[in-house]
């Protein structure tokens, strides 16, 4: 090992530009440095803790050539496995150090994965509204915007408030889950109206919008195995491009009884961590996409493992790209998505503007893609003067309870 490339130091950084994001910096004794996202989001001060008390300690002094071994170092050196906060905090030092390695190559990260697969990487944004007419303004600015796919949420009648639905009336930045305050907001919800409305807006945004723009939902975990079998049934005429996170799919046999009644695609995983909780879902050909990030899925090491893995069944990457993560997650998994052959689309919910004041970022979108640029590394730098404008605040993501009051999944 050449004395310049040993970890001198790993930071932890905490900014709050409109959101919370952790960052993790690796420097090495030469200077060069490497970021990776740490953000979870609603519990972003338990991965902080992880990787400033228990994480950096380790680091200093190792080689930050060796990728695998400090990831194997860190997973089963633990002794306590898999979770989000281990692996968030695995996550944001397998990609600072993917960033340093391709920085010291001089060649943006795709090309150390394998180069390009594909020009660009199909993207989908998020369209919401209050109702039906308000969700069609919201698909309209989406297409726009060169958007090629969207993701439709709407306000279902009869519920207060609902997961995925903007207070204000349009906008791409209007939408933001976690809520600052000190305690978590209620939203209300009532699975049958839900089952009822659904199928309907789709019918109004296919009649609008015609049978060719690819449409995605999110049920959010919310479904009970036969429920998201009706569901998944109920949208069939529609062809969604998929329905997403149908069950809390930690039951990963449960999907076998949706499986049974639908063709339509499914995706799950951005509550997953490793490529574990994806077995057999993959194994049994159970959902069609990989929703996790390398942000939550232990880094560029831990996700790629699980696409590897994935290609074997057909089974194709749609890697989660909500607000909470940060732009060097969203690099990292645009690298990825630009390399794998398995790739099918990337969430892009898009920042609001101030988070570029802290973070700026090679990437690109026009026409419906995105690219990681051709920076080396990941392509994102981080600017401490601005991050230091924005003090963190607590914030929590919203919890759900049933019209009789019972805690529900949100
Ligand atoms: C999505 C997600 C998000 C999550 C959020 C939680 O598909 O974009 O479901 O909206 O709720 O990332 O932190
Ligand atoms: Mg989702």
């Amino acid at each position: 090992m050449t004395a310049g490339t040993r970890i001198r130091s790993a930071e932890v950084l905490i900014s709050s530009p409109s959101r919370n994001f952790v960052t993790l910096r690796i420097t090495t004794e030469d200077g060069v440095t490497g970021l990776g996202d740490a953000t979870l989001n609603g519990r972003e001060l338990s991965v902080a803790s992880y990787l400033q008390d228990h994480v950096a300690p380790l680091l200093v002094g190792l080689d930050a050539h060796r990728i695998e071994d400090t990831w194997q170092l860190l997973y089963r050196g633990a002794y306590w496995r898999r979770g989000p906060v281990t692996m968030t905090a695995i996550a944001a030092v397998d990609v600072a150090l993917w960033d340093i390695k391709a920085k010291l190559a001089g060649m943006p990260l795709h090309q150390l994965l394998g180069g390009a697969s594909r020009d660009g990487v199909l993207v989908y944004g998020h369209a919401s509204g209050r109702d039906l007419d308000a969700l069609h303004d919201s698909v309209r600015e989406r297409i726009a915007e060169g958007f090629h796919a969207v993701r439709i949420q709407a306000a279902v009648p009869g519920i207060r408030t609902v997961y995925g639905v903007s207070s204000k009336p349009t906008g791409r930045s209007s939408y933001e889950p976690a809520q600052r305050a000190t305690l978590a907001v209620e939203t209300e919800w009532d699975t049958d109206r839900y089952l009822r409305f659904v199928p309907d807006m789709f019918d109004s945004v296919r009649q609008e919008f015609g049978v060719e723009l690819p449409l995605l939902h999110d049920g959010h975990h919310r479904m009970t195995p036969i429920q998201a079998a009706r569901l998944g049934k109920d949208l069939e005429p529609y062809r969604p491009f998929w329905l997403e996170d149908c069950t809390p799919a930690e039951n990963q046999e449960a999907l076998r009884l949706v499986r049974q009644h639908t063709t339509t695609p499914l995706a799950i995983g951005e509550v997953m961590n490793t490529v574990w909780d994806f077995q057999t879902l993959i194994r049994e050909h159970l959902i069609d996409f990989v929703r996790a990030s390398a942000a939550h899925t232990g880094g560029i090491t831990g996700l790629r493992r699980v696409f590897d893995y994935a290609a074997l069944y057909g089974v194709r990457s749609g890697s989660h790209g909500a607000t909470d993560i940060s732009p060097v997650g969203m690099a990292a998994a645009l690298h990825l998505d630009l390399a794998i052959n398995n790739f099918g689309i990337q969430e892009y919910m898009q920042h609001d503007p101030l988070v570029a004041e802290v973070f700026h970022s090679a990437y690109t979108f026009a026409d419906g893609c995105m690219h990681p640029g051709d920076d080396p590394g990941l392509g994102v730098t981080y600017d401490d003067a601005a991050a230091d404008r924005f003090a963190y605040e607590p914030a929590y993501l919203p919890v759900a309870r049933r019209v009789d009051g019972t805690v529900h999944d949100w």
